[in-house]
């Protein structure tokens, strides 16, 4: 019998975990509703569905970053306090509170009924690179004592919440999965028609996909190409939250790199599959650990090469040589190589791209994802 699952999340921006979270809902045999502290594109989606949204002001409590210190934390606890009272009025009436980042799960924490169970999707490393040592503290404490079951999108994210003190018995992995369809509803002739249109006839582009932020290292693929002057990039995302400054930062290492032509700023793009399927590689860049990835298996499945960084969950998707290739995070000097390689080398192009969709069907299927968190809400139900 389906469940009643309230899903919390922190965002209306549509980052990894949001879009993530909208496969779920829409393959999902339980009965959804959603809980949204900040409006956003987002909500918009959702009600396409149709699920319906409680959209909750998050106050101060939206403010509270992943470096915060204890008086940003302190200052924002009657915020916390309001979004608690709020978000316990509507979870009244639900079987299961799924909570889909850190601050919806502390809130969600706060606001259970003492049997209610409560499902913490983390997608985030719970390590320096990521959080401060105060967040990392409360959020592995509130998992230890509130959480009935964590779910890891990565061994990688499971082994920074048990590095951090989280109860490895309390956790277990569930990979996103990914829709291969998107990708193969796009023709050839479309492909050339987009290259087109983007100026891209005759060029080796390689794209970066995500949102613009320091860790995701986009600097470092402009670092990588300015030596190499045959190689265009495409920088597809925007800053989603409040990382303006960094946005700005790579326009204006582009113009000092005198590589402004070879640039394609894109923005926030709703068309990644076709855009995927119109550059030549994809390249994940992130200069530390990357949670789980859903670029370089969208990557995949649009049957380019990609080239990723050789951290964190990354790894659980590339095999060096195999079905991808894996660089250090931030030695451009080696992902210049690496697009050199590829550039250089048709048939390496067409083996990892090969072997990269093969391995992205295999391991990371959507119908996998759904089936494995349907089963843990009905047990969690179960439990009650
Ligand atoms: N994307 C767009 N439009 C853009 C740029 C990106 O839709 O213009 C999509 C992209 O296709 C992908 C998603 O945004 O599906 C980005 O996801 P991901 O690469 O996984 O990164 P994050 O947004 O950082 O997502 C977090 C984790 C990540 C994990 C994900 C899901 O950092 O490691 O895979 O959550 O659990």
């Amino acid at each position: 019998m389906g469940l009643k699952v309230l899903f919390v999340d922190q965002t209306g921006q549509l980052g990894g975990g949001e879009l993530s979270l909208l496969d779920l809902i829409r393959g999902t045999g339980h009965t959804a509703e959603v809980v949204l502290f900040t409006d956003g594109p987002f909500r918009k989606l959702l009600e396409e569905i149709p699920v319906r949204v409680h959209l909750l002001s998050a106050g101060g409590a939206g403010e509270v970053r992943r470096e915060a210190a204890m008086g940003a934390l302190l200052s924002a606890i009657p915020s916390f306090l309001q979004l608690r009272n709020k978000l316990a009025h509507i979870a009244r009436d639900f079987d299961v509170i799924y909570a889909n980042s850190q601050k919806a799960f502390i809130v969600s924490a706060l606001a259970k009924q003492s049997r209610q169970p409560l499902l913490w999707h983390l997608r985030d490393m719970l390590s320096a690179e990521h959080f401060s040592k105060l967040l990392r503290k409360v959020a592995v404490f509130t998992g230890n004592h509130a959480a009935d079951l964590i779910v890891a999108n990565s061994e990688a994210t499971l082994e920074s919440l048990v590095a951090s003190g989280g109860r490895r018995d309390k956790a277990t992995v569930i990979y996103n999965g990914i829709s291969p369809a998107p990708f193969d509803s796009i023709s050839d002739e479309q492909v050339l028609e987009i290259r087109k249109k983007l100026g891209w006839e005759g060029r080796f582009v390689a794209g970066a996909f995500g949102r613009l932020s320091p860790w995701k290292g986009q600097h470092i693929l402009l670092d990588a190409i300015t030596s190499i002057p045959t190689l265009h990039v495409a920088i597809v995302g925007d800053a989603l939250f409040g990382e303006k400054d960094y946005a700005e930062s790579l326009r204006i290492q582009a113009q000092q790199h005198g590589i402004e032509d070879r640039v394609h700023f894109l923005g926030f793009r709703r068309d990644i599959p076709e855009l995927m399927r119109a550059v030549d590689v994809v390249a994940h860049t992130a200069t530390a650990p990357e949670p789980f990835g859903r670029v370089i298996v969208e990557g995949m499945l649009a049957k380019r090469p990609v080239i990723a960084t050789r951290a964190g969950g990354a790894l659980e998707i590339v095999r060096d040589k195999e079905n991808g290739l894996l660089v250090s995070p931030g030695d451009s000097a080696a992902l210049a190589t690496a697009l050199m390689q590829l550039q250089n080398h048709s048939e390496l192009r067409v083996r990892l791209a090969t072997n990269g969709r093969l391995s992205a069907e295999r391991e990371f299927s959507i119908q996998g994802m759904i089936h494995g968190i349907d089963q843990a809400i009905h047990q969690l139900g179960a439990s009650q």
